[in-house]
């Protein structure tokens, strides 16, 4: 018999940055060409990281501000947070810095679990976001920064064992809504 951590996932940013693409590429290996915005969908996952076994319950959340108001609720419930923008959009990069206040005034704890995604890397082309500040941002924020693309599946498992390695850092999490399953 073996205890295995869950960790409750939150996946925000803007409208049309990949959360879903991000999500669905990560869960089931496939990239999600065509664009069919998202109320709310949720994901149960297993994944091994770093030799330690552990779920993932991935609640993938709308973009569109016509249901901000629910992002209160999913930051509540919410573990660990994977902040997504899309490289191609400077005002998706704008969007998530109102999403990251939002967060610490939700959680109101000393460190919350985040990672800082800009998505797209594989339309270089199109970029308006560099490098250079999406990892100053994480600086300042003190979270984990990583380019990705859905499309390619470039850094996609690495976004999701990275937020389980930040949450393993968070003690809080060990005395608040942090359950095990037992198998
Ligand atoms: N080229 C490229 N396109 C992508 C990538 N990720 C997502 N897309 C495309 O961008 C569009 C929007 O992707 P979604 O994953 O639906 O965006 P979302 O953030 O879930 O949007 P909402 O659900 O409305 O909040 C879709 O047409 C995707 O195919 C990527 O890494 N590269
Ligand atoms: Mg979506």
């Amino acid at each position: 018999m073996s205890r295995m951590r869950e960790f409750k996932v939150v996946v925000l940013g803007s409208g049309g940055v990949g959360k879903s693409a991000l999500t669905v590429q990560f869960v089931s290996g496939t990239f999600m060409e065509k664009y069919d915005p998202t109320i709310e969908d949720f994901y149960r996952k297993e994944i091994e990281v770093d030799s330690a076994p552990c779920v993932l319950e991935i609640l993938d959340t709308a973009g569109t501000e016509q249901f901000a108001s629910m992002r209160d609720l999913y930051i509540k419930n919410g573990q660990g947070f994977v902040v997504v923008y899309s490289i191609t959009n400077h005002q998706t990069f704008q969007d998530i810095k109102n999403m990251k206040e939002q967060i610490i005034r939700v959680k109101n704890m000393d460190r919350v679990p985040v990672i800082l995604v800009g998505n797209k890397v594989d339309i270089e082309q199109q970029r308006e976001v560099s490098n250079m500040e999406g990892m100053s941002l994480a600086q300042l924020w003190g979270c984990p920064f990583m380019e990705a693309s859905a499309k390619n599946k470039c850094n996609v498992n690495e976004i999701f064992a990275e937020i389980v390695r930040e949450m393993n850092f968070t003690p809080e999490l060990e005395r608040s809504n942090h359950c095990c399953v037992v198998l």
